[in-house]
């Protein structure tokens, strides 16, 4: 008969990494597996999508003006459900809400952390059976009693306690780091439970993919244009040219480009000089994950995590990946005068 070797799923994981804390309580690792457990049922309704109504757009507009799928309002709500019922978090921010959801019930005030979460990344692509992603940052709250307030989300990515993302791809990952590597688990359908599949994930040090939307070419700073050109140019020494992958989901491009080895660039553009991408709930979790995977993240100028956020909903140009291609393009934005 087949041996199947030892498996270590994600709860068996975490609590043996929170005993190399003595003064642990169990919080954090209550509050990851809370966020697992909103991470299976997501998964449960987006592998049912095309057989029950939960796909196409409920008639709203988010905060940010942006058309609202059912599965962005689902998600939304399984997340928020899955903290407040947790007791360990005190406060949400998420891309769905304009302000902070504050919890303020006995239970949920005694939280030690906040959550800022963007609950499904990548919702264009859904109604096409695109791989889609949940991105979640984690804070030790700043303010002493009561629910959790802006002041508590308001922190730059430096103070994050941890910080992951789910991909509901062609398996199902959850991949998160509480600063001491970045692990990865890949969800056994058949039973329910996370496993360790991608221990101690690091960039490869070969890389050769860059990932952008080249649409927005001409809208672009001459350093970006430089480094495209850079990218495209023949010289097989450095692995050029690179090759182009964009899926357009935040967490797939991030996640192929960490397994394969690649950059992922959003900069600001002529029309938009903060770019898309949003700080609290976008950028910086991945660029914790990326840190602690050995790679850089940056706004073209500054270390992504070290920005101090003036709100919720901010923008940031953000350039992700390994430490030299990061820096790479902050060369070329550099030498073209620019700042992002
Ligand atoms: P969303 O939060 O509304 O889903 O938007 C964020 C997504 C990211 O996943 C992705 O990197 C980016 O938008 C793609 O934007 P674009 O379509 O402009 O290339
Ligand atoms: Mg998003």
């Amino acid at each position: 008969m087949m041996q199947r070797s030892k498996i270590t799923t994600l709860t068996e994981f975490i609590i043996r990494r929170q005993s190399e804390y003595p003064h642990a309580k169990g919080a954090l690792t209550r509050l990851l597996n809370d966020i697992a457990t909103a991470a299976k049922i997501v998964n449960r309704e987006i592998n049912a999508a095309g057989l029950v109504d939960i796909l196409g757009s409920i008639g709203s507009e988010n905060i940010q003006g942006e058309t609202q799928k059912k599965l962005d309002v689902f998600a939304n709500e399984t997340f928020i459900t899955a903290l407040k019922g947790g007791g360990e978090c005190c406060a949400i921010a998420s891309e769905e809400n304009e302000k902070v959801i504050s919890f303020r019930d006995d239970f949920s005030e005694l939280g030690k952390y906040v959550i800022a979460i963007d609950p499904l990344d990548g919702s264009s692509n859904i109604d096409a059976n695109v791989s889609i992603g949940t991105i979640f940052s984690i804070y030790r709250r700043v303010t002493e009693v009561g629910g959790g307030t802006e002041d508590d989300l308001l922190q730059p990515g430096i103070n994050l306690a941890a910080a992951g993302y789910v991909i509901y791809g062609s398996s199902t990952m959850l991949v998160y780091s509480t600063g001491k590597g970045v692990n990865g688990f890949t969800l056994d359908p058949s039973v329910g439970i996370f496993c360790l599949s991608h221990p101690d994930m690091h960039f490869p040090e070969k890389a050769n993919i860059y990932s952008i939307n080249e649409g927005n070419y001409i809208y672009f700073p001459e350093g970006v244009k430089q480094y495209l050109k850079y990218c495209q140019k023949d010289d097989p020494e450095s692995f050029r040219p690179y090759t182009s992958r964009y899926i357009g989901s935040l967490v797939s491009d991030f996640h192929r480009n960490l397994i394969k080895g690649g950059i992922f660039l959003y900069p600001g553009t002529a029309k938009k000089p903060e770019g898309k991408l949003r700080l609290l709930y976008e950028c910086n979790p991945i660029a914790f994950l990326a840190e602690h995977a050995g790679g850089k993240a940056s706004n073209g100028q500054k270390r992504i995590l070290e920005i101090e956020p003036k709100g919720l909903h901010q923008r940031s140009p953000f350039f992700v990946g390994p430490r030299w291609m990061v820096e790479k393009v902050e060369g070329f934005l550099r030498e073209a005068g620019e700042n992002n």
